[in-house]
C-alpha cells in the first residue's frame, strides 16, 4: 500500500475525490484505543506531481465525512409507518425488487427512470457502471440529470461545433497571457470544466504576464485576482459576446491562425454580429460600449489569451448562445488549439464518452408529456420530473432510482419535487446520506465510503491543463460482505430490466462490459479478460490506461503505461502540457469545426427579444462559497461553523429602496415561491442583482443529517420557475429569475 509509517502513524497518499482540482493528499491515519483506524489529521502532498502542496479547506475533511456517525453504512428500507430501519443487504434488495417489479408488471418499463448527481462524476464505480446500469434497465425513455442544472448548453455547443458532447476544451492557464473568466468564480469552485490546481494562484501569474478580467454580476473573490470587473446583468453575455465578435469583425480584428481551412460558417457568424455593435447591447448587459470595444482590441492585441465561461453562462437564460459564443471567440482570435487558448486536455485513460464519434446531430426526438418539452441528449430539463410524476395518466414516471444525487435541494421548484417524490410507487435511492431526497426512498443503498474505494478520476482529465493521472488505493477496509457501489448498479440495472435477481450473473455481465470497453480501447477482448479476469471498475481503468495514448496496449508496448504503473507512483505521473488536437478531436465526418451551428444559431432571435426587456426590478444569481460542495457537505462541523452563508447578498442602493437593512430577515418571492432569508447588504453586487447560494434549506424532517440540521438555510431553487430555462438545451435558468424583496 502506498504511503509510510511513523512512530505507529500510516501516512496514505490519495488524491481528493471532491473537485476538479485533484489535490493530492497525505492522510494520517492512527489505531485508536478500541483497535479502530482513525483519520487523525489530512495536509497537502508537496510531492504531488499535479497539485504539488495545494489544497483547499475541504480537503482536510475527508476524515470527517468517513467517520461521520449520520454516514450510511448499512441499507434502509421504510417500515410500514413509512420510517427508515436497517436492513441487510438480502432484504433490501428482495424489498427493492419486490417494488421494482410490481411497478414493471402494472405499467411497465415507461414508468421507470433514473436522476444521476454530481458525484457520478467523482467516483470511478459510479461514472462507468451507470452506463452499465442504463445498458441494463435498457428504458423506453429519458433519465434525468444534475446536467441539465449545469453544463448541458456546453454539450449541445460542443456536439454541433466539434461533433463530440463531451470534448469540452477549456483555458491553458499556465501558458495564457490574458484570460476573461466569465460566469466562474474560482475562489469558490477551484474550476469548473477547468481542472487545474490553484487557479488563483494561476490568474495571480496571469496577471503578472498581461491581464485578468472577470464579467460577472458580483465581485467574487476571484476579482480579487483581477484586473478588471465587468458588472454584467445576468442572462446578457451572449449578447455582450455577439458585441464582441462584432467589433473583431468590423476592426479587421479576425485571424484564425492554424485553424483558417479548418472552419465552416464564418460568414453565417459574421452576418449575426453585424446586427449586434456595442452600442445596442450596452444598456441591456449593463457595460458601456467603450468598455465591449476596448475588450475585443485587447483580447485580439494579446498575443496568448483566452476567453473562459462556466456556470454563470450555462444556468441562465441564454445558456446554449453563452457557451457557444467564448469558443467562436477564441477560434476567430487564432486562440483555439494553441498554446494559452482554448485547449483539448489530452487524458493518460481515456473516458468513454469521449470515444464515440458520428452520431448523427439530432434534437427533440420525442417530447415530455406534460409539458411537451424536447428531448436534448436523452434527457428532459430535470424540472419535469416533478410534473411527469404528479400528472396522472399513460407514462406517468412511478418508479425512480436516483444515484448520488439530492435533487430536492438541487432542482428547480424543489418544493414541488419533494411533494411528488411520495407520489412514486417505487424510489431506491444509492447513496451515503439520509437527506432530503433519499428521505422519500423506499429502499436507500449506500455506497462505500470513498475512502474504501480506490480512486482515479475518469473524465475531468479531458479538460485539465496537463495529462497526467493519479490512483489512489482504498485506505479502509469495506466491511465484511458489503458489495461494492459498481455491484449495487448492476444489481439495480438488471432490476429495472426485469432481470430477476437469482439470475443475475455479476462476473458474467460484468465480463461482457469489460470485453465491450476493450474493444472500443482497440485491445482484443480476449487478450483482455484474460490479462484482467478479476470483475469491478479497477479493468476498466486499466483497460483505458493500457489503450490510450501512453499505454503498454496489452503488451504490445512494453514500456506503456498499466495502472500497475500508477500503483507504483503514488504521486501521480504526468505526462506533459496540454498539446494541439485538432486532427483527432472533430467528429464531424468533414473533419470542420462548425463555428455557427444551425441549431444554436436559430436561438439568437429570443436573445434579440431581451434587448428589447428592460432591467427594472431585481435579478436573482446563485453563488458557492468554498466551504459547501452543493448540498451533501453541510453535515461536516468544521466547514459549517461560524457565520451563517445563506444570506441574500444586495447591493445597498437595492436594500434601501427594498426597505430591508443588514442582518435583517428578507421576504423574497419569485413567480415560483417565497423565502424568508438574512440580509447582507454588500456593495460587492452589482445594483439591480441578489445573490443566494444553493444547496441549503436541509430543514426537512425524516433525514439523517444532524449537523446539516443545525445550520440548516433555505434552499434558494424553491425561487426558481421550473419552465425557466434556456431553450435549446432545456438547461435550467436559475440565475436572472426575476424577484421582489421586502422586510419579512
Ligand atoms: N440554484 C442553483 N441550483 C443548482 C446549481 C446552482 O448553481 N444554483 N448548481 C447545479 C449544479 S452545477 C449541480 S452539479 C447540481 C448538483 O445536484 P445533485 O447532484 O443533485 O446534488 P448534490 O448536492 O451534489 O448531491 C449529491 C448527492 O450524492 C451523495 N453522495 C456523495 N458522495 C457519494 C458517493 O460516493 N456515492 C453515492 N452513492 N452518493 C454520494 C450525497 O449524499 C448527495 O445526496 O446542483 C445544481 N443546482
Ligand atoms: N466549493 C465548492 N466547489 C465547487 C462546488 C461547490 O458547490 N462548492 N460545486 C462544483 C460544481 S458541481 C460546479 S458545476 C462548479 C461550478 O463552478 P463555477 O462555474 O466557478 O461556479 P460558481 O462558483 O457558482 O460561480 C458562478 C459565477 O457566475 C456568476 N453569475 C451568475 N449569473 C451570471 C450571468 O448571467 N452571467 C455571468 N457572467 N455571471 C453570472 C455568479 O455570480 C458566480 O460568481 O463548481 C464545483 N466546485
Ligand atoms: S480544491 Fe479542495 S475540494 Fe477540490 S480537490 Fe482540492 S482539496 Fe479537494
Ligand atoms: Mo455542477
Amino acid at each position: 500500500m502506498a504511503g509510510s509509517t511513523i512512530e505507529g502513524r500510516h501516512i496514505h497518499i490519495r488524491t481528493c475525490h471532491l473537485c476538479e482540482a485533484m489535490c493530492g493528499l497525505e492522510v494520517h491515519v492512527e489505531t485508536n484505543e478500541d483497535g479502530a483506524d482513525e483519520v487523525k489529521l489530512i495536509r497537502p502532498d508537496r510531492d504531488d506531481v499535479w497539485s504539488k502542496g495545494y489544497i483547499c479547506p475541504k480537503g482536510t475533511t475527508l476524515g470527517h465525512l468517513h467517520h461521520d456517525p449520520d454516514r450510511l453504512r448499512v441499507p434502509m428500507v421504510k417500515d410500514e409507518n413509512g420510517v427508515h430501519q436497517e436492513a441487510t443487504w438480502d432484504a433490501a434488495f428482495a424489498r427493492a425488487e419486490e417494488l421494482m417489479a410490481g411497478v414493471i408488471a402494472e405499467h411497465g418499463k415507461e414508468a421507470l427512470t433514473i436522476y444521476i448527481g454530481n458525484p457520478a462524476a467523482h467516483n470511478y464505480s459510479i461514472s462507468r457502471y451507470t452506463g452499465l446500469m442504463m445498458g441494463l434497465a435498457d428504458l423506453p425513455g429519458p433519465i434525468y440529470s444534475a446536467g441539465t442544472v449545469d453544463q448541458w448548453p456546453k454539450n449541445v455547443t460542443c456536439w454541433t461545433m466539434y461533433g463530440n458532447q463531451w470534448r469540452i476544451p477549456a483555458p491553458d492557464l499556465p501558458n495564457t497571457n490574458f484570460i476573461v473568466v466569465m460566469g466562474a468564480n474560482p475562489h469558490a469552485s477551484q474550476g469548473s470544466l477547468l481542472a487545474c490546481p490553484d487557479v488563483l494562484g494561476e490568474l495571480d501569474k496571469v496577471r503578472e504576464r498581461g491581464k485578468v478580467v472577470v464579467i460577472d454580476p458580483r465581485r467574487t473573490g476571484t476579482v480579487d485576482h483581477a484586473d478588471q470587473w465587468l458588472p454584467v446583468f445576468p442572462g446578457t453575455d451572449a449578447a455582450l459576446m455577439l458585441a464582441i465578435v462584432h467589433v473583431l469583425y468590423d476592426e479587421g480584428l479576425v485571424e484564425l491562425g492554424h485553424l483558417a481551412d479548418r472552419v465552416k460558417n464564418l460568414d453565417v457568424l459574421e452576418r449575426l454580429a453585424a446586427e449586434f455593435p456595442p452600442e445596442r447591447v450596452a444598456a441591456t448587459c449593463g457595460v458601456a460600449a467603450d468598455e465591449i470595444r476596448t475588450l475585443a482590441q485587447e483580447f485580439a492585441a494579446a498575443d496568448k489569451a483566452v476567453w473562459y465561461a462556466r456556470i454563470g453562462t450555462c444556468n441562465q437564460e441564454f445558456g446554449t448562445l453563452a457557451s457557444w459564443l467564448p469558443d467562436a471567440i477564441n477560434i476567430i482570435t487564432g486562440n483555439f488549439d494553441t498554446e494559452g487558448g482554448l485547449m483539448w486536455g489530452k487524458p493518460i485513460a481515456w473516458s468513454a464518452t469521449l470515444q464515440d464519434r458520428g452520431v448523427p446531430i439530432e434534437f427533440g426526438r420525442f417530447h415530455s408529456r406534460v409539458r411537451g418539452a424536447p428531448e436534448v441528449m436523452g434527457q428532459f430539463p430535470v424540472s419535469c420530473m416533478a410534473e411527469e410524476i404528479a400528472t396522472p395518466g399513460d407514462g406517468q414516471l412511478k418508479a425512480l432510482v436516483t444515484v448520488a444525487g439530492n435533487p430536492v435541494i438541487s432542482a428547480p421548484e424543489a418544493d414541488r419535487l419533494d411533494d411528488a417524490l411520495p407520489m412514486l410507487d417505487c424510489m431506491i435511492s444509492i447513496d451515503n446520506a439520509l437527506n432530503e431526497t433519499t428521505r422519500h426512498a423506499d429502499v436507500i443503498f449506500p455506497g462505500l465510503s470513498p475512502l474504501e474505494q480506490p480512486h482515479y478520476d475518469e473524465l475531468l482529465w479531458a479538460w485539465a491543463v496537463r495529462s497526467a493521472g493519479k490512483w489512489s488505493p482504498p485506505l479502509f477496509e469495506p466491511q465484511d460482505g458489503r458489495p461494492g457501489e459498481w455491484e449495487v448498479l448492476l444489481r439495480v440495472g438488471a432490476m429495472m430490466g426485469g432481470i430477476p435477481q437469482e439470475h443475475v450473473d455479476v462476473k458474467a455481465i460484468d465480463d461482457g462490459f469489460f470485453a465491450a470497453f476493450a474493444e472500443m480501447g482497440g485491445a482484443d477482448p480476449a487478450v483482455a479478460l484474460e490479462a484482467c479476469p478479476a470483475p469491478g471498475p479497477e479493468r476498466l481503468n486499466d483497460n483505458a490506461i493500457r489503450t490510450g495514448p501512453w499505454g503498454d496496449r496489452y503488451g504490445e508496448n512494453p514500456d506503456g503505461l498499466t495502472l500497475e504503473s500508477f500503483k507504483d507512483a503514488p504521486h501521480g505521473i504526468d505526462m506533459g502540457p496540454m498539446v494541439p488536437r485538432i486532427d483527432e478531436m472533430i467528429g464531424h465526418t468533414d473533419g470542420m469545426i462548425d463555428i455557427a451551428p444551425p441549431y444554436v444559431v436559430a436561438d439568437v432571435p429570443r436573445l434579440e427579444e431581451r434587448l428589447s426587456r428592460s432591467n427594472d426590478g431585481l435579478l436573482l444569481t446563485s453563488r458557492r462559497h468554498v466551504r459547501s460542495n452543493n448540498s451533501w457537505m453541510h453535515n461536516v462541523k468544521v466547514l459549517v461553523k461560524g457565520k451563517d452563508r445563506c444570506t441574500l447578498l444586495i447591493h445597498p442602493d437595492d436594500a434601501a429602496a427594498s426597505g430591508v437593512a443588514d442582518g435583517a430577515v428578507a421576504r423574497v418571492t419569485s413567480e415560483a415561491g417565497t423565502l424568508e432569508v438574512p440580509v447582507e447588504v454588500s456593495d460587492e453586487m452589482r445594483p439591480g442583482v441578489v445573490s443566494l447560494p444553493h444547496g441549503w434549506g436541509h430543514d426537512k424532517p425524516g433525514t439523517r443529517m444532524s449537523v446539516a440540521r443545525e445550520h440548516a438555510g433555505v434552499n434558494n431553487n424553491v425561487l426558481a420557475p421550473g419552465t425557466f430555462v434556456d431553450v435549446p438545451s432545456g438547461n435550467a435558468a436559475v440565475n436572472g429569475i426575476p424577484v421582489e424583496v421586502a422586510p419579512a
